[in-house]
């Protein structure tokens, strides 16, 4: 397994649509894993494809968050909402694409997901909680968008500065 270079915004790939998977074939199920092995090194609770440069609709979670429970990782190929609740709910979000940076975003509090599985077979849940937040979140992701886009533009401009400064630094080290 392979740990893969995470995109720091501001990338046009993390602007860009991904395109949907024809077929789940063993090189994506090697590319799911190395996201897996990727997120769960970063460490956070989720990764869409295009953060690592695949511009494919591919996302993986794991929102297990207590210590000693067993882990569950996911695996979302072409995953669409198919149904939301009415209920909304604010969380704080964070994103691996724009490190140490934290902002309120209202959501659905429950959505139904249709996806691809590892199986190539259709999959259908109900997400809520912090898993309903993750999936919309990673979702956004594949189709160009981000946490950020959701805030004022002042606040999105003060972030989208903070992450050209952090990338100038990276690049001079
Ligand atoms: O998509 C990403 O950039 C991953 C992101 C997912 C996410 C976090 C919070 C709300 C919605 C979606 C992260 O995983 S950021 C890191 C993080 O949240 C975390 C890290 C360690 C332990 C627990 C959480
Ligand atoms: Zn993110």
């Amino acid at each position: 397994m392979t740990t893969l270079p995470i995109l720091i915004h501001p990338d046009p790939r993390l602007k860009a649509r991904a395109a949907p998977v024809a077929e789940v074939t063993d090189d994506l199920r090697r590319l799911a894993e190395d996201m897996l092995q990727t997120m769960y090194e970063a460490p956070g609770i989720g990764l869409a494809a295009p953060q690592v440069g695949q511009m494919i609709r591919l996302l993986v979670m794991d929102c297990v968050k207590e210590e000693d429970a067993a882990p569950k990782p996911m695996v979302l190929f072409n995953p669409r909402v198919v149904g939301a609740s009415e209920e909304v709910r604010t969380y704080e979000e964070g994103c691996l694409s724009i490190p140490d940076q934290y902002a309120d975003v209202e959501r659905p509090a429950e959505v139904d997901v249709e996806w691809l599985g590892l199986d190539g077979e259709t999959h259908r849940d109900r997400f809520d909680g912090l898993w309903a937040v993750c999936v919309q979140h990673e979702i956004d992701h594949l189709d160009g968008k981000l946490f950020i886009d959701y805030l004022k533009p002042l606040k999105r401009q003060m972030i989208t500065r903070k992450m050209q400064k952090l990338k100038r630094e990276r690049a001079r080290a």
